[in-house]
């Protein structure tokens, strides 16, 4: 077929014995029908070089190691998801590979995208479980690949929260997808089984009710603002890119629940969000072009009310 033609150059190009990497790339797409997900799972084994040793494809049978089939059904959700919803084939659009690395590092207490794949850790078992456990943070790693292929969102100060809280939106739809909820009967936490029962609090963040997520003596307080009038300025984070990306997340929640009260988050302000993802926003986009490009593509998407409706919702965040 076609997809084993299409892996068998990538499997040439991987063992030298083919041409370019971009004419390889650009065989593999033409010969990849959409819906072909293309997976792998490679494991540092507690190491930091990458990808490190290749221990699932697609196509092999499961492995005995959780973080490795979460790794791998993760990525295949967050696949089906894009393309279900908006007939995205993968990160780029174009059916790139996801490839992701489990176990990197000793007690690694992140997961990231380093501009090529996912990379996860551990967690180190006191604060933080691994961090394939929430398929949202899958989500979240994953948009980071979108981001970097549509927008390109500047990674500090206003745009990188927006790069931030696309993220997050798009990993809480995925989570959605998964469980099959609608927008009013989600939880809109990002990171649900991440912090060990240790540690007082639920979740990483909350969408819905940023600054409760948790609140623990090692922890500290959730930082998230709910408002733009408690936007944290600084120098730390990039600019507060993990912090203030509440703000445009609480925008999300709000315009997803009361656009669709009694449907799911993609179905409008979901096509909003990625519309605007895709083709409005720039790299320096700000908070405040965000809520001007979501309000005039609910216009042209939907109409009058809706437009009406995520004007409020920016509103209700100080925007
Ligand atoms: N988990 C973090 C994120 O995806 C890692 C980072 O700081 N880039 O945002
Ligand atoms: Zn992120």
């Amino acid at each position: 077929s076609d997809t084993q033609r299409a892996w068998a150059l990538e499997n040439l190009h991987s063992s030298g014995q083919f041409r370019g990497q971009r004419q390889m790339q650009e065989a593999v797409w033409t010969l990849t029908p959409t819906g072909t997900k293309r997976r792998t799972v490679y494991d540092a084994a507690g190491a930091t070089t990458l990808p490190g040793k290749l221990v699932r494809s697609e196509n092999d049978p499961p492995s005995k190691d959780v973080a490795i089939n979460e790794a791998f059904d993760g990525s295949g959700a967050v696949y089906d998801f894009y393309l279900a919803k908006f007939k995205r084939n993968s990160v780029d659009d174009k059916g790139m590979r996801l490839d992701s690395t489990v176990h990197y590092d000793h007690k690694y207490d992140n997961a990231f995208w380093n501009g090529q794949q996912m990379v996860y850790g551990d967690g180190d078992g006191s604060l933080f479980n691994r961090f394939t456990i929430s398929v949202d943070v899958i989500g979240h790693e994953l948009t980071h690949g979108v981001t970097q292929y549509e927008a390109s969102l500047s990674y500090q100060g206003e745009s990188g929260a927006l790069n931030e809280s696309m993220s997050d939106v798009f990993g809480s739809m995925v989570k959605q997808f998964v469980n099959k909820q609608k927008a009013t009967k989600a939880d809109w936490l990002i990171g649900q089984g991440l912090l060990t029962k240790k540690v007082h609090g639920v979740a990483l963040r909350s969408m819905s009710a940023p600054g409760t997520a948790y609140d623990d003596p090692v922890l500290g307080k959730d930082p998230q603002p709910d408002n733009m009038k408690k936007y944290v300025k600084g120098t730390q984070d990039n600019g507060g890119v993990h912090i203030n990306s509440s703000i445009p997340n609480r925008a999300f929640y709000l315009a997803a629940t009361t656009l669709s009260p009694t449907g799911y988050s993609w179905d409008k302000a979901g096509a909003i969000w990625y519309e605007v993802l895709c083709n409005r926003l720039r790299p320096n986009s700000g908070f405040a072009d965000c809520r001007d490009l979501t309000i005039q593509v609910a216009k042209d998407l939907y109409g009058a009310a809706e437009q009406k409706l995520v004007r409020k919702a920016w509103k209700m965040v100080g925007l």
